[in-house]
């Protein structure tokens, strides 16, 4: 495809490109956030979760998907919780390829609005963003490209957000943290060991692995998904509970029980990037049964 603008869905005010690979792997990207918001793979159902009552258009980050985190995760810096760039609206750029199944997205200081440039007075850089997106067979995979375009370095947090489809969070399990250093939000920000060999979600979860393993499992009944990643050297693990969907607008009651983020992040040890330098982080998520 050579007019990648042709390949933008315009219906509403809230901008999507479809990604259909030749394998027939699918996935629909929004242009605010750059956020994936289906992934369906072949031989499998929809394996993201997004609201029913969730918001779309300019300025707001859809509840579920993949949200991007970025330049700050959570509320650990001077930024609005999780930065801006979930705020904000991306470029499809001209080397994505729909049809194949790959797309790709950037975000520089110029693309954001006045008011965005407010948002980030506290995060004065130049950079630019990209978000590269594919689908192939079982696989979807998301890499946060980050460049440093300015004359200064800079330091950021990011985190790539994924929600999860679950059949019912009660018996899904995360496999792969034990024996990892962890930040519960729950329980002070104090620091644990996991004992556990998987991770249940019994109601409100909300931890950073720090140092976690390349590759976890996310087990839900006969479902299985392999989550890898390269790049960010965190994970973490939510749940919202019934209280955390209770206060959330763009949340319908009982929503906790139909997804859990299990997020690639580099969170505890900001990156630092000079001048003219990169960094990349990829979450790749692969299907099975
Ligand atoms: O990644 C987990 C987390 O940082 C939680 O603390 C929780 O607040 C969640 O992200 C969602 O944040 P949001 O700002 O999208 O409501």
């Amino acid at each position: 495809m050579t007019d990648v603008a042709a390949a933008v869905t315009q219906k509403t005010d809230a901008p999507f490109v479809e990604l259909l690979a030749p394998d027939g792997a699918f996935a629909r990207v929004y242009l605010d956030g750059a956020q994936v918001a289906s992934w369906i793979p072949v031989g499998g159902e929809e394996q993201l979760f997004v609201s029913e009552r969730a918001l779309y258009g300019p300025g707001v980050s859809i509840r579920g998907g993949v949200p991007v985190c970025f330049p700050q995760f959570g509320p650990f810096g001077a930024l609005p919780q999780h930065g801006f760039a979930r705020n904000c609206r991306w470029r499809l750029l001209k080397s994505s390829v729909p049809d194949q199944g790959r797309v790709v997205f950037e975000l520089t200081p110029s693309d954001m609005s006045h008011e965005l440039r407010e948002r980030m007075a506290a995060w004065p850089h130049d950079f630019a963003a990209r978000l590269l997106v594919s689908v192939q067979a079982a696989e979807l995979s998301i890499t946060l490209e980050v460049e440093n375009t300015g004359t200064d370095a800079f330091s950021f947090t990011a985190a790539l957000h994924p929600y999860f489809r679950v059949s019912d969070s009660a018996v899904a399990l995360v496999v792969g943290l034990d024996g990892c250093t962890y930040r519960d939000a729950l329980r002070g920000g104090h620091e644990f060991v996991e004992q556990a060999s998987e991770v249940r979600f019994p109601g409100n979860v909300d931890r950073v692995y720090y140092d976690a393993p390349d590759v976890l499992e996310l087990h839900d009944g006969g479902r299985f998904l392999r989550i890898a990643k390269s790049g960010f050297a965190d994970a973490v693990v939510w749940n919202p509970g019934a209280e955390g969907t209770a206060s959330k607008t763009d949340f319908a009651p009982g929503d906790e029980r139909h997804m859990v983020c299990v997020e690639a992040g580099a969170v505890r040890d900001p990156v630092c990037l000079e001048p003219r330098s990169f960094w990349r982080g990829t979450q790749r998520m692969t299907y099975g049964d």
